[in-house]
């Protein structure tokens, strides 16, 4: 079995030297593929202001949601292939689900931000 394009780019971006990174740039960006109904990994931990980058791997739609008092979005529909990238702005635990498939579920551990 071939790798899967998604695979290649994870590679590509762990790869990645530091160095080549722009220093404005501090974000980071995980990605969690979304496969076979359900989320690829079911728990990420980031920093304040990274963003996860969710790839629909299913030959169906994802509707990816989170819906907190301190952070909530919808993606609306998400198209097979299609790639939603998701900015966590403040610290906090979230949940992230998908609207069509209620036993998807991310947790996303948001810490702070480290100070400048
Ligand atoms: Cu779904």
């Amino acid at each position: 079995m071939s790798a899967r394009p998604t695979d290649l780019l994870c590679a590509m971006l762990v790869g990645l030297p530091a160095a080549l990174a722009p220093a404005a740039i501090l974000a980071e960006t995980v990605t969690v593929n979304q496969k076979d109904r359900r989320f690829e990994i079911q728990h990420v931990e980031i920093v304040a202001g990274d963003i996860v980058s969710f790839t629909n791997d299913d030959r169906f739609l994802h509707q990816i949601y989170a819906n907190s008092p301190r952070f909530s979005f919808d993606s609306a529909e998400q198209f097979p292939g299609e790639v939603v990238d998701v900015r966590f702005p403040r610290e906090g635990a979230f949940e992230v689900r998908c609207g069509i498939h209620p036993k998807m579920l991310l947790k996303v551990e948001v810490s702070p931000a480290p100070e400048e």
